[in-house]
């Protein structure tokens, strides 16, 4: 098991479209770990694997209070999807940064799990919000980009000073 490193926006590399994963072998397996392990690490309560550089449809996620239902989705899509809800969201790849956003209030979807065994769940709330934001990820969007431009280009600049100061210090 190893902690990946995350990407921090705005780096390019977070807007490349993930490939759909053709046959899970080995090495998503280990990648899948290595995913959760990085989340629960951060901690955060989902990751895609576009934020960890690899640009393949697999997502990790954990909603539970005690960080024990991880949730694998491989190849996920949503099939339906009513209502509205906002959520303050936050992402491990625009840290200090929490806004608004606007997502459906229930989604239905279906995935394939680490095995390959395909399943279709129903998800409300925290979940429904943590869902639809690591597909995002996949087609190369960041929740920022739900921001006016004007709040964008506030939160570009604040991350790169941000780095700027670590890597000084
Ligand atoms: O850890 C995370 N918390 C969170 C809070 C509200 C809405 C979405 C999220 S996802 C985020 C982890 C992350 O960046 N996943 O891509
Ligand atoms: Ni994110």
């Amino acid at each position: 098991m190893a902690v990946l490193n995350i990407l921090n926006y705005p780096d390019p590399r977070l807007h490349k479209i993930a490939a759909e994963v053709k046959k899970i072998s080995s090495m998503h397996r280990k990648l899948i770990h290595d995913m959760a392990e990085t989340m629960y690490k951060a901690p955060g309560i989902g990751l895609a694997a576009t934020q960890v550089d690899f640009h393949e449809r697999i997502i990790v996620i954990d909603v539970s209070e005690n960080k024990d239902n991880l949730l694998v989705l491989v190849n996920p899509e949503i099939i339906d999807k009513s209502g509205v809800q906002i959520c303050e969201e936050g992402c491990l790849s625009v840290p200090g940064i929490y806004e608004k956003v606007k997502r459906a209030e229930w989604i239905k979807f279906k995935a394939l799990d680490v095995d390959g065994n395909s399943y279709v769940k129903e998800a409300t709330g925290l979940l429904a919000v943590c869902v639809q934001h690591e597909m995002d990820h996949l087609l190369g969007k960041v929740f920022v980009e739900y921001l006016s431009p004007l709040k964008r280009n506030r939160i570009k600049n604040k991350i790169v000073k941000q780095k700027k100061q670590r890597t000084i210090l």
